[in-house]
């Protein structure tokens, strides 16, 4: 018996890219653990995380390439070789763009690893055969948005300053949830004295680990930032000399907020009463450092980029930037620190084709003309359950003339729509190269494992494309390890030669970037512009929301469970057991007006579609909103549709970005 534990790192879509130690045993990983010499893991992984073992060896794995035989969407296949599947479909796409040209062709993929090689991996390929491009925008595209408003191309403060903040606000971010070590850091600057406050919109378990929560009306943060700074102007709570220094417009913005943006004017749209809102903006200024740790949340509503852009204005007006432990922290962006166009390959593009936004999945595939899409290659994603508007999605993915592949690594219920299934290894199985989005960490790992029965890795497979479609160019030739190599030859001003020496070898190793943290404002004036005149709106204002124009009376907020990531993890059944089923929760009161009981099923519906979830009637919820947790399987689920039949295809204001929580419905019982 063979014995070995192997470095690998997580590949999920989480901020943290935490390091793995896997235990492998006669080539099956069989224990995996976080990695206690890693800096941001230091031992802890979350609890999707802690048997991972059981993702990469469950028995629903898919190993064999799969050709469709029974009527898309029932999931019913055979199996056939790879060399079958890879002349089927480079055949056929030979065919559409023959009759069609090649912007029929459409990729879809996203996070279901982060990976630089193993996520970037089609784009030369679709770029090489002049695909339609794909608008990777689902997620929170508005924070960014919000931030270069303000900030530019500044880039984020350390967020291990937390530590030293005597006021910590975790402001529309589910830490206990999402960003674990997050939380743990918070926790230890609570320990060392400072408060702690969540802002959210109803009580997930990082409010059970806050001293304070605010509640606030979905959508409604940016109004109340506004009457924040109303009361820090109107009051002089202010760092005059950190203004006049750094900030541009902040007479502007005083001149507009006092008479328009009061407590009492705002508490309306942000749901909070006028002297909560006082009493935060004293403490808030009154606090040394404060830091604001910002979540997504918050960004995916008609007006989420205005709304981090406001909120973003705060540590500008009490000089918390000046202090350490004092800022806001978004996430960290170290897209320079790797030449990510040596795997992405730009240069293959013969004309730049038409872009399609992931938001807008169900139009593109039923509205969409000259030319209409004839074929959808689906890679690391699950579109049929997580792109909002599922119901279009879904009347999409039926068209008998759309020829779909899937690579997936479980059959999904995208999978279940494709004509050919190709089987994907997970992480343990393929090399790849990590940076993260909650620190300034990276990480190379190479295969732990080796493949689970014919699994390939996306770059396997887009070489074997590349192959079928009689392509010449070496680059498709190479290695994944190759690729790697390649994005850290290049000399680098985030990384030293000693720290990509360390990346060779497996160490996870710190980037730091080019400019100082927080010494700098990256922007056209060389200042905080709270007032930008290249903005539509050259002030933070506050805006509407898209669906309370919808008429209806409940605020939806399809959020996060600790026990899965999106639709990932409900192949563990131990998992999928703790999120009990697809649930609505909603506030006692609510549920009395309507005569619905605890347990029993109903139907909530809009515009869009209808859903069935079983009903939790709990005090967590706010009267005049509901929540429901996760992104289910269909086969796990009352009805046929999951909350995605619910959300829209429209987009924020700043970034294209989804508006997935900007959501309202009636539920009745059945
Ligand atoms: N366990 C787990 N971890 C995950 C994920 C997961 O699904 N499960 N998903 C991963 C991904 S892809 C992402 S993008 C991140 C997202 O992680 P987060 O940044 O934490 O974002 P969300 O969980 O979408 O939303 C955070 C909180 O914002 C609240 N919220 C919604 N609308 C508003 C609002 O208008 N105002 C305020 N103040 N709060 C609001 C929600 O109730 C939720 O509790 O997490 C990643 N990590
Ligand atoms: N209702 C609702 N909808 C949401 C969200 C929400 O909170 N609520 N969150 C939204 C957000 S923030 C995001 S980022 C998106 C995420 O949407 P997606 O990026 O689609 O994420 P997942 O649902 O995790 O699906 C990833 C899939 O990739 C597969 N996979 C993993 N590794 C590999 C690999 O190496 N190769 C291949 N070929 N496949 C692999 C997994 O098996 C999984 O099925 O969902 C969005 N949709
Ligand atoms: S999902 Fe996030 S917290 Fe969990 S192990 Fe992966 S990187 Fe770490
Ligand atoms: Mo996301």
């Amino acid at each position: 018996m063979t014995k070995t534990t192997v470095r690998s790192v997580c590949p999920y879509d989480c901020p943290d890219a935490c390091g793995l130690l896997v235990t492998v045993e006669n080539g099956r990983a069989v224990h995996v653990c976080g990695d206690p010499d890693h800096p941001i893991t230091r031992g802890l992984l979350c609890p999707k995380m802690n048997h991972y073992e059981q993702t990469v060896h469950s028995p629903r794995r898919l190993t064999t390439p799969l050709r469709r035989v029974g009527k898309k969407g029932a999931g019913e296949f055979e199996p056939i070789s790879w060399d079958k599947a890879i002349s089927a479909i480079c055949t056929r796409w030979q065919e559409t763009i023959a009759s069609h040209g090649a912007e029929a062709i459409l990729p879809y993929s996203y996070a279901g690893t982060m990976g630089l090689v193993q996520r970037n991996a089609g784009h030369a390929f679709f770029n090489k055969l002049g695909a339609s491009r794909l608008e990777r925008t689902i997620c929170s595209p508005a924070k960014d948005a919000g931030w270069k408003a303000l900030m530019g191309d500044t880039p984020a403060m350390e967020p291990a300053e937390v530590e030293v903040s005597d006021l910590v606000i975790l402001w529309g971010i589910n830490a206990a949830a999402t960003s674990i070590h997050a939380m743990r850091d918070a926790q230890s600057a609570r320990r060392n004295g400072a408060r702690v406050w969540a802002i959210d919109t109803y009580r997930t378990p990082t409010c059970e680990a806050a001293d304070e929560t605010f509640l606030v009306r979905p959508g409604g943060d940016g109004a109340l930032a506004l009457a924040l700074l109303h009361v820090i102007a109107r009051e002089g709570l202010l760092d005059r000399e950190f203004i006049s220094a750094n900030v541009l417009g902040f007479e502007e913005l005083t001149a507009r907020i006092l008479p328009d943006c009061s407590p009492a004017q705002m508490s309306v749209l942000c749901g909070l009463p006028s002297e909560v809102i006082e009493r935060m903006a004293r403490e808030y200024a009154g606090a040394k450092a404060p830091f604001i740790r910002l979540g997504s949340g918050l960004t995916r509503y008609g007006n989420g980029a205005m709304t981090v852009r406001t909120i973003s204005c705060l540590p500008a007006t009490v000089g918390a930037w000046s202090k350490p432990g004092g800022g806001i922290f978004l996430g960290t962006s170290t897209g320079g620190a790797f030449p990510l166009q040596s795997v992405t390959r730009e240069d293959f593009m013969e004309r730049v084709p038409r872009l399609v936004s992931m938001n807008q999945l169900g139009a593109a595939l039923t509205e969409l003309a000259d030319p209409p899409v004839m074929s959808l290659y689906v890679y690391h994603s699950n579109p049929a359950v997580i792109a909002p508007d599922q119901n279009a999605v879904i009347r999409g993915l039926e068209r008998t003339e759309l020829f779909t592949v899937v690579h997936e690594r479980f059959l999904t219920d995208t999978a279940r729509y494709a004509d050919i299934v190709l089987p994907a290894t997970s992480s343990l199985e393929h090399p790849d190269l990590y940076r993260c989005y909650g620190s300034y960490h990276a990480q190379r790992c190479g295969a732990a494992i080796a493949p689970v029965g014919g699994a390939k890795s996306n770059w396997e497979v887009f070489s074997l494309l590349a192959a079928g479609m009689g392509w010449e160019e070496s680059f498709f030739r190479l290695s994944a390890d190759e690729l790697i190599e390649l994005l850290l030859v290049a000399e680098n001003p985030w990384r030293s030669a000693a720290g990509t020496e360390r990346l060779r070898q497996g160490d996870p190793v710190l980037l730091t970037p080019p400019t100082e943290l927080k010494k700098e404002w990256s922007t056209v004036s060389g200042k905080i512009e709270i007032l930008n005149v290249r903005e539509v709106e050259p002030l933070p204002c506050p805006l509407p929301t898209h669906s309370e124009r919808d008429g209806y009376p409940l605020r939806l907020q399809p959020a996060v469970t600790p026990f899965a990531l999106n639709s990932s993890f409900y192949e563990q059944d131990d998992l999928r057991l703790k999120q009990h089923c697809m649930e609505l929760l909603m506030n006692r009161v609510d549920a009395g007006k309507r005569g619905l009981t605890d347990g029993q099923t109903v139907i909530a519906g809009n515009d869009r579609g209808e859903v069935r979830f079983t009903l939790l009637i709990s005090e967590r919820i706010p009267p005049g909103t509901v929540v429901t947790e996760g992104v289910w399987w269909r086969e796990f689920i009352p009805g046929d549709r999951g909350v995605n039949a619910l959300t829209s295809q429209r987009l924020t204001d700043g970034g294209r970005g989804s508006t997935l929580y900007d959501v309202t419905v009636e539920v009745r019982g059945v």
